[in-house]
């Protein structure tokens, strides 16, 4: 106390005017200094040179691609249907071209890909294609890039995918509704290593919450999902079944492609006795290979993996687990037939040009985004049951834009002020994480989807390639129906 009364004596003294300049100097500068920060808090200081940190992301990934002249044409409809899940019993569901899963996709790397699409639904619909980096046009969110579709309308989806990889699609439109009663497919884009594995194989996983007579709960949006981590079912299927198997033989070499279209179940898939190697992430090779079982499977997330069958393993089953909640969750199985035949050889398919950006935290944060929930006002109880849920405290469609600047090095931060869970998925990008609660973090990988665990924070670094207006939301669907969507323009 005494010292800092003796030292506003001084600044005050006549005697002392020349010292308290020189402080009063120094203490404006340190005040400047400090409050050189962004709307955020943050230091807008960086301690290290955005350039490099661009150069280190050079041939990454394509900037654009050149089409093969390839036109791959189907038609696509979306219709009320009924498959059987349960043996003796039909589902009513709503499907692509008649199936839960939808038609899966294949095209190789160049082609365009060319979608007539009807809507026979009884509700307006799109479709997104979701970690594909399109056309913004194509990116099928209604009243950001599209009109909805009406019910019986048409619209021609028509792009060259700019990346080989596991991709998926699904409705923008009520998505909780939509995808919850079995509208999604899976598209993929072959690369030239695809066709060395003795099988290519999608293994989607979903979960359903369904009634005693095996049907659809038709509640969407309830107050409890809206409040907690959204519709976590009572039904898990892979591929729509509930005993997926994939039969092989010894010695073979598998590429097994993990999608989870769930509203908001979240999987940490994992053999207990099968050696795997994760090789790609939300569509995108990895640096390096890593073990495969622990990595979340959120919703919107894709996991590859490279499997090779023990050839002493003829009569063995591998069972896939899920170990994210304390339960344990039985998916499918691999079952091993037959006799040993020759292991394809070839290298891990990986990107070496994926960026370490081990500096990239000695950026400043350019954007944050705060996760919160409230309490809706105004209009009562509605179907959103009283809870909001809000991005820098506006809740879709009010939101504020951000702008990232095209190929130039931006960071973003998540930052979760609630005690849920939420996959944070951005449109017609891919990021890499970067720090988790402010500790630098080596993914060696790009995303498009990162989970962030309650009051958690999670940095993330991304070169925008792509221009146009992009959403950016939680993936659980009902954290996204009750407002969880913001939409950040790159130019
Ligand atoms: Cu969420």
């Amino acid at each position: 106390m005494s010292k800092n009364f003796n030292f506003i004596r001084v600044i005050l003294s006549t005697k002392s005017l020349t010292v308290g300049v020189v402080l009063a100097i120094i203490v404006a500068g340190v005040l400047i200094i400090f409050s050189n920060k962004n709307d955020f808090g943050y230091s807008q200081v960086d301690k290290v040179d955005r350039g490099e940190l661009l150069a280190e992301f050079e041939g990454a990934y394509l900037e654009d691609i050149k089409a093969n002249g390839t036109v791959v044409e189907m038609d696509m409809v979306a219709q009320e249907s009924e498959i059987e899940i349960f043996d003796g019993y039909k589902t009513k569901v709503w499907a692509y071209n008649g199936t839960v899963p939808g038609p899966e996709i294949r095209i190789k790397l160049g082609d365009k890909l060319k979608i007539n699409f009807t809507n026979n639904l009884p509700q307006d619909t799109t479709i997104h294609f979701h970690g594909v980096r399109v056309p913004n046009a194509m990116d099928g969110v209604p009243g950001v890039t599209q009109d909805p579709i009406k019910p019986g309308e048409k619209f021609v989806y028509e792009f060259v995918p700019k990346d080989a990889g596991t991709y998926w699609f699904h409705p923008h439109v009520r998505t909780s509704e939509q995808v919850e009663r079995g509208l999604f497919g899976t598209l993929i884009v072959e690369d030239e290593v695809d066709a060395k594995y003795s099988q290519d194989v999608m293994w989607l996983v979903d979960d359903w919450r369904m009634t005693e007579d095996m049907q659809v709960y038709g509640e969407f949006n309830t107050p409890m999902d809206l409040m907690h981590d959204g519709r976590w079912g009572n039904v898990i299927t892979v591929n729509g079944k509930l005993d997926e198997v994939l039969n092989v033989s010894p010695g073979e070499r598998i590429r097994l492609r993990f999608v989870n279209a769930s509203n908001a179940r979240i999987y940490i898939p994992n053999f207990k006795d099968l050696e795997a190697k994760i090789i790609a992430v939300d569509g995108m090779n990895v640096k390096e290979v890593f073990d495969f079982g622990n990595l979340e499977l959120s919703p919107g997330n894709r996991i590859d993996i490279d499997i090779t069958i023990p050839k002493d393993a003829t009569g063995k089953e591998y069972q896939l687990y899920d170990n994210f909640r304390q339960e344990e969750n039985k998916l499918a199985k691999i079952r091993v037939t037959g006799k040993p035949v020759e292991t394809p050889e070839f290298g891990f398919p990986v990107n070496l040009k994926v960026p370490d950006w081990e500096n990239a935290t000695e950026v400043s944060i350019d954007k944050e985004y705060r996760l919160n929930a409230r309490r809706k006002t105004g209009q009562g109880m509605g179907m959103m049951g009283g809870t909001e849920w809000t991005i820098n405290e506006k809740a879709y469609p009010d939101y504020d834009p951000y702008t990232f600047k095209y190929a130039e090095f931006n960071t973003m931060r998540f930052t979760n002020q609630s005690a849920r869970l939420h996959p944070m998925h951005l449109h017609g990008q891919f990021f890499k994480v970067i720090a988790r609660d402010g500790v630098a973090v080596s993914e060696p990988y790009f995303r498009d989807t990162v989970l962030v665990y309650p009051n958690q924070t999670v940095d993330l670094a991304l070169v925008p390639l792509d221009k146009g207006v992009w959403v950016n939301h939680c993936h659980i669907l009902e954290h996204a129906e009750a407002g969880m969507v913001t939409a950040v323009t790159v130019e």
